[in-house]
């Protein structure tokens, strides 16, 4: 079967500051809690720390020439906040602007679409020491950063994201596995909506700025059922459902937090002030959709937060990737058309998909990952099937651009099209590279 894209659809692949950037102190760049969290003993595997990674800071010319020869027609990176802001507010670091500019400047040149993500989890230290994101007064500064970046890249970049996945930030608050390493659950509450009211306030301040490009958010969305009628099954799903999806997903849409959360967490729920909701509601020109799993819900006998009251199990029969998170393509359909059916069918781009693999490079000199062109050709006819069905998806990024620092996961993981060689730098394309700039090229698959 043959799967054709429309002539406008956005192909690209997606990076993270702390994830490729390297040159950890360089330039004026100031500490973020990661630079923190990683260099505390136990906390990522083998130690790994970005403080190099794949050096794409002095290496993002070359990095470039590579997403040109793939025929990417757009390209998602995150900004570094405490690169351009070394406290987090006040006194701009001219020299961290300077990069972005010169990355963007060589993408267009390239004519790649530059798509900015302002924060992917690297908050600066100095605020992360005055509360961090359970402190309120940290969505006022995230704002005005917004605000440093529209001023600086608004006429080069096209798409704008706020905040990457607010969930995992809210993770760094409740258990020990990313940073700043925090575990209360008041504090991850805070968190949680100060995050949200934080990017409402980040879309406002970009309406009222004369950057040219659009706006959203980036969500990472689980596909869930429950893993049978039953009614405790059935109630388990619709808290996880609300804990996973919703608690982010509805509040920009304008519904407020689901019930099945408020419902759970009572009084123990931050604090809403006066036009908060009002204020993360902005009306946003996209979504941006992170799909890496699905699963079937199963009640547990209580525990004390609602993570541990249910059990997430694979979908029978998937396949494994080297993170161990099951293949599972159609639930990127029944996201894709859950946004459609019950959000309103807003304009999404996949902002990331993608599989860790156990990739090496051969005698020959190729890196045969013929599981991630299996694992991309399923997705991408998934995508295709919700665009023939009526879905208003605009483009895919696949995610990573290059094998990098996967967090507590260190080096270990590799999610790249690129391979990296961390000792040398040297980047080699997988086959899956090439695979993709051939999709890239006819805009569709045979599968
Ligand atoms: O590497 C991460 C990325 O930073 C955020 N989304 C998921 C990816 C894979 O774990």
């Amino acid at each position: 079967m043959h799967v054709q894209f429309g002539e406008d659809f956005l192909w690209g692949a997606a990076t993270a500051a702390y994830q490729i950037e390297g040159a950890a102190s360089e330039d004026g760049k100031g500490i973020s809690i990661w630079d923190t969290f990683a260099h505390k003993a136990w906390r990522t595997a083998g130690g790994d720390t970005g403080d190099v990674a794949c050096d794409h800071y002095h290496r993002y010319a070359e990095d470039v020439a590579i997403m040109k020869e793939l025929g990417l027609k757009a390209y998602r990176f995150s900004i570094a906040w405490p690169r351009i802001l070394p406290d987090g507010k006040g006194k701009v670091n001219q020299k961290g602007l300077d990069f972005y500019k010169r990355l963007t400047d060589a993408l267009l040149e390239a004519g790649i679409k530059p798509f900015a993500t302002l924060y992917h989890w690297d908050l600066p230290q100095p605020l992360e020491d005055a509360g961090g994101w359970p402190n309120r007064d940290t969505a006022g500064h995230f704002a005005d950063y917004a605000r440093v970046m529209y001023d600086a890249l608004g006429e080069s970049v096209d798409g704008w994201f706020t905040l990457n996945e607010p969930i995992c930030t809210v993770g760094g608050y409740r258990s020990g596995w990313s940073a700043p390493g925090r575990n209360s659950l008041p504090d991850a509450l805070a968190a949680a909506h100060t995050l949200l009211v934080g990017h409402g306030m980040a879309v406002k301040a970009f309406r009222a700025s004369q950057a040219r490009g659009k706006i959203g958010i980036v969500l990472n969305l689980d596909d869930l059922e429950p893993a049978d009628d039953s009614p405790a099954n059935v109630a388990a799903y619709q808290r996880e459902d609300a804990c996973t999806n919703r608690w982010y997903l509805d509040p920009v849409f304008g519904r407020g937090y689901p019930e099945a959360l408020l419902n759970w967490y009572g009084k123990e729920m931050c604090p809403v002030h006066n036009c908060d909701m009002e204020t993360i509601a902005q009306e946003m020109d996209f979504l941006g959709l992170n799909y890496y799993a699905g699963h079937r819900i199963q009640a547990m006998p209580q525990g004390g937060d609602l993570k541990t009251a249910s059990e997430k199990l694979r979908a029978e029969g998937t396949e494994l990737t080297d993170m161990g998170w099951g293949v599972w393509p159609e639930g990127l359909y029944r996201i894709l058309t859950r946004l459609k059916d019950e959000y309103g069918n807003p304009p999404v781009y996949v902002t990331e998909n993608g599989m860790a693999n156990h990739d090496e490079v051969g005698a020959d000199g190729t890196v045969n990952d013929t599981a991630r062109i299996d694992y991309l050709a399923a997705h991408f006819a998934a995508a295709g099937r919700a665009i023939a069905g009526g879905v208003d998806l605009r483009g895919y990024f696949v995610w990573s651009l290059m094998d990098n620092f996967e967090w507590a996961w260190g080096y270990s993981k590799r999610f790249g099209l690129v391979h990296v060689d961390y000792p040398t730098g040297r980047r080699t394309l997988k086959e899956s590279a090439k695979w993709y700039s051939r999709v890239i090229a006819e805009n569709g698959l045979d599968i």
